[in-house]
């Protein structure tokens, strides 16, 4: 990667953003003959060329199926899928690579615990914690297996501001819950969660919590162990890896404790039609043929965030945060919704008199990509009252120039759109 690796450099913020562009082919192109503004990052981030290239290179040159060939091109592809568990064991400082079970992103993770947790350990009666900011991949699977368990889906309120209201939540928590599942960082406040601060306390009730790292694993080092969550679920294309791959993380005692999720080859220790013996964690929950191509390229995505410096890279996305909050403040109409203090870097708001649609539309017109709408938070949206929001999610190989054509480009579109 293009950021300065060596200790004695790190010192000093040098963090040089033409230079990190240039890993990311897909930023160089024109949109309606206007030059590209990528700021959906928190739908997927963008590619570098090395994971690109990681994907040509698997299937030109060593596609096989792993773990059951015994010829060259298969143990060439089973030793890269298998040094990348490896690689994500260390990323999130797991304890052990047996943690890591490879999904197809943070919705499968979900439901995989959901399902196969749930369904062992719930009984009627019993609750289940989720915050009023969740994904609804982080409230679908739990309402579907609270009904079908009988057990009760309880919500901790959130603030105006978009923070997670900690007094009401220790109030929740007694020893009917079950479960906690907590977003870490929100995908349409931006907030960050105290999320150690919300393990600790579910867990003097011992009572297991997951975490939703889907919009954390980008912006800053994820710590399994310091955190000591349960389980902790991320997916690869939001922090520059391939779609169609996740991570599962689970600690060890849990996984070991539920039931295969999923039936079919790979997960089998021996099949009869009199009995089956399922194989160890975290095999498993990973039945069929599994993602090969895009866990290679994970790997590669992997490898080029740990050579890049993490602490330079969150210090200008906070930069970027901060100078499009300043920019965009004066003008005229705009509200921001999600003004935690602590909080990644996208910023979220509506504008009087002007439809998140529209305005999204027509940013597009001028090569600028944004989200409009409710983010899959549409308990977020009736909390603050608003129908949608404009999101504009920023990532380290965005630039201040860019924010200040994001700004024109709200201007303009206003202009148009209240004539
Ligand atoms: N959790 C959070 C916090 C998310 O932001 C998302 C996706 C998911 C879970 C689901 O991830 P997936 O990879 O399994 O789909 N968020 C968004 C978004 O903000 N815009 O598009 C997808």
């Amino acid at each position: 990667m293009s950021v300065i690796p060596s200790i004695v450099e790190k010192s000093i913020i040098r963090f040089d953003v033409d230079q990190v562009r240039k890993d990311f082919p897909v930023l160089f192109q024109e949109v309606y003959g206007k030059p590209l503004v990528y700021f959906d990052n928190a739908a997927t981030s963008q590619k570098p060329q090395v994971v690109i290239d990681s994907l040509k290179k698997y299937y030109s040159e060593y596609n096989a199926n792993i773990h059951r060939g015994v010829h060259f091109l298969s143990q060439k592809a089973s030793q890269a899928y298998d040094d990348v568990r490896e690689k994500v064991s260390g990323f999130i400082n797991a304890k052990s690579e047996r943690e890591i079970v490879f999904v197809s992103g943070t919705t499968e993770g979900i439901n995989l615990v959901a399902s196969s947790y749930g369904r062992k350990n719930f009984s009627p009666g019993d609750e289940v914690l989720i915050s009023t900011m969740e994904h609804h991949s982080n409230i679908v699977p739990w309402q579907m297996i609270c009904e079908e368990r009988g057990a009760i889906l309880k919500v901790i309120p959130i603030s105006d501001s978009g923070e997670i209201l900690m007094e009401e939540y220790k109030k929740l928590l007694n020893s009917k819950t079950k479960f906690v599942s907590i977003v870490h960082t929100s995908n349409s406040l931006g907030t960050v969660n105290p999320v150690k601060e919300i393990i600790q306390l579910a867990h003097e009730y011992k009572i297991p919590v997951l975490v939703d790292a889907a919009q954390a694993v980008l912006h800053e080092q994820v710590d399994v162990q310091d955190l000591n969550c349960d389980f902790l679920c991320f997916s690869a294309h939001k922090m520059l890896g391939p779609t169609g791959i996740g991570v599962l993380f689970g600690k060890i005692n849990l996984l070991e404790s539920m039931p295969p999720y999923k039936g079919g080859g790979e997960m089998i220790s021996s099949v009869s039609f009199e009995k089956t013996t399922y194989n160890e964690v975290p095999f498993k929950f990973e039945a069929g043929t599994p993602n090969i191509a895009d866990v290679i390229s994970f790997g590669v995505a992997i490898d080029y965030l740990l050579t890049s410096d993490r602490k330079a890279i969150a210090e200008y996305e906070q930069k970027l945060l901060s100078y499009a909050i300043k920019s965009l403040s004066d003008i005229e109409g705009i509200r921001f919704i999600g003004t935690a203090k602590k909080r990644t870097s996208l910023v979220s708001f509506v504008i009087d008199g002007v439809n998140a649609l529209d305005v999204g539309m027509s940013l597009d017109t001028q090569g600028i990509a944004v989200r409009t709408g409710h983010h899959c938070t549409e308990p977020v949206m009736d909390r603050m009252k608003v129908p949608g929001t404009i999101r504009d999610s920023f990532a380290f190989y965005n630039t201040m120039n860019e924010i200040d054509k994001l700004k024109e480009g709200l201007i303009k579109a206003i202009r148009l759109l209240k004539k």
